[in-house]
């Protein structure tokens, strides 16, 4: 754990005791503050209290002697409307963070030479994470990997100059920070989500743009309008920084013939682009599709910079397994592969694991809608043998594809799963998969995508069971 030192003899309100706000917690008290902690649902403050954390209504406080509040990256700021602790703290002028901002400044304190990589983007932010860390570990470096991708900033170990942290932030973590600078940057790619939050589009590009900015090496993808238009503006003011891509770059990491690829443009005849082939992706399982090409460009691109060898990163990208959620093979009966994608939570991520396969998809889908629902994967329609809806979004989506494909209003996974696994089996003649990849949050019916994902593998299993 990290003691936040920084915060010794201050008084802290923390709000939202889940997993982040629990270390915070642990962290601000075990560096000497005075710490209040809350969370609005009483299960949790109960919870709390009988583990030993101190427990006080910040209502009731008097925010002028409070030196910071402390707020769980999912507690709104501003939007939809900002929580009731922002109104307080912002009356009383006291100033609003969250735990990697304690974690930032905290390290920036003890100035150690521990190197920082930040990860951010729409998708691919835990893939690309996980990889940079799998690489780097492979190659007898102590990483320390933490942030959105589920393990608590402030629960890592110290700074030490020896150590690499490679941390995962979401744009809810963005916004609660100030102290933005990091060793590498990394942006992977920009579409429209978690606008309720942000209040528009472009209030949520400006956020992730803050990333590579404030980096002494950036990585941005050019695979989208935002993150190229930031890229060329990024690159006409500053040469530390490499373009990354799931095709070809001009100078960068890019990907050619399915193999990661190193791109230098020739200083004597800029015309020319040299092509150094980094690790051939084609048989690689859990990297498979272009928007994992784009990930492990990302993540070739930060080790290149710490001066990784290109047959170390080939090697890394070699074993890598892959992260549980993510285009997860979950069980196989005949020619039917069942494939949790249970973290495809917006239309943009579900695109890709609906361009992974040709046919007989039999498709899961449904749960907290996106503002455009599926709208946009109607390219994929016609692929689909079968829609299986689940979740608040059935009426929604019902119709978006009426007269596009056969659809089944199952409203529960269990319903779903059992149907889709039925009617797959007609397919006789070649692969058909039954694929769990929602579009939407779980939030609905599960207490995450997690519970989602891992609910879908257990009626898989069970349906195993009683095939075998
Ligand atoms: N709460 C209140 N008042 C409110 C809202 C919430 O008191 O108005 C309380 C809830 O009762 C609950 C706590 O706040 O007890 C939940 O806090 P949280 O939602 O911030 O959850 P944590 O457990 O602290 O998890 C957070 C991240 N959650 C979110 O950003 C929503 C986790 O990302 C992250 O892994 C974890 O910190 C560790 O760093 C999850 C996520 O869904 C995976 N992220 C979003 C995404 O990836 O799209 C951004
Ligand atoms: P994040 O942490 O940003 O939510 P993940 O790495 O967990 O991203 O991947 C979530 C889903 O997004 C995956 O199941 C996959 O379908 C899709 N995905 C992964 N990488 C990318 C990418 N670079 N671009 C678009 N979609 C992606």
């Amino acid at each position: 754990m990290i003691s936040a030192t920084i915060f010794r003899e201050k008084r802290v309100a923390v709000i939202g005791l889940g997993g982040s706000g629990l270390a915070a917690c642990c962290s601000l008290s075990a560096g000497g503050a005075d710490v209040i902690a809350w969370d609005d649902n009483e299960k949790v403050r109960k919870y709390a209290a009988l583990n030993g954390f101190r427990i006080g209504d910040p209502k009731r406080l008097d925010f002028r002697k409070l030196d910071a509040l402390v707020l769980s990256p999912g507690i709104p700021l501003t939007y939809p409307k900002p929580h009731w602790s922002v109104h307080l703290a912002r009356s009383a002028n006291i100033e609003i963070i969250g735990d990697v901002e304690i974690f930032a400044r905290q390290r920036e304190f003890e100035s150690t030479r521990s190197q920082l990589i930040y990860v951010t983007g729409t998708n691919g932010k835990s893939t690309t994470t996980a990889l940079i860390a799998h690489v780097l570990q492979m190659s007898g470096y102590n990483i320390q990997v933490g942030g959105n991708i589920g393990v608590p900033i402030l629960n890592l170990e110290p700074p030490s100059s020896r150590c690499v942290y490679v941390i995962e932030l979401s744009s809810f973590n963005i916004n609660l920070m100030s102290t933005l600078n990091s060793s590498i940057g990394i942006l992977l790619n920009i579409s429209p989500d978690h606008l309720d939050r942000h209040g528009s589009f472009k209030n949520y590009i400006d956020l992730k743009a803050l990333i590579p900015k404030n980096s002494d090496y950036a990585i941005i993808g050019t695979d989208d309008i935002p993150t190229l238009e930031l890229y060329t503006a990024e690159k006409a003011r500053r040469s530390a920084l490499s373009a990354i891509s799931n095709g070809l770059v001009r100078q960068g990491v890019g990907v050619r013939n399915r193999a990661v690829t190193r791109c230098t443009h020739d200083k004597s005849s800029p015309g020319i682009v040299n092509f150094e082939t980094i690790v051939d992706l084609t048989n690689s399982i859990s990297l498979r599709g272009r928007h994992n090409a784009q990930n492990a460009s990302a993540a070739t691109a930060a080790c290149l910079h710490l001066g990784l060898t290109t047959n170390q990163i080939a090697l890394g990208m070699k074993t890598f397994v892959g992260l549980p959620h993510r285009m997860e093979k979950v069980g196989q009966i005949n020619r039917v592969i069942f494939i949790n994608d249970s973290k495809a939570t917006n239309a943009v991520s579900a695109a890709h694991s609906l361009e992974a396969f040709h046919a007989n998809i039999y498709w899961i889908v449904g749960g907290q809608p996106k503002v455009d629902g599926i709208a946009p994967l109607a390219a994929y329609f016609s692929k689909i043998s079968k829609a299986y809806l689940i979740g608040e979004s059935v009426d929604m989506f019902r119709q978006t594809l009426i007269g596009q494909c056969a659809i089944a209003c199952c409203y529960t996974l269990n319903i779903a799963v059992r149907q889709a696994a039925e009617d797959a089996q007609s397919v006789t003649d070649s692969e058909a998969v039954v694929l769990l990849s929602p579009a939407c949050a779980s939030f609905d019916q599960f207490r995450n995508f997690e519970v989602r994902g891992n609910m879908f593998r257990d009626i898989v299993k069970s349906l195993l069971e009683v095939d075998s």
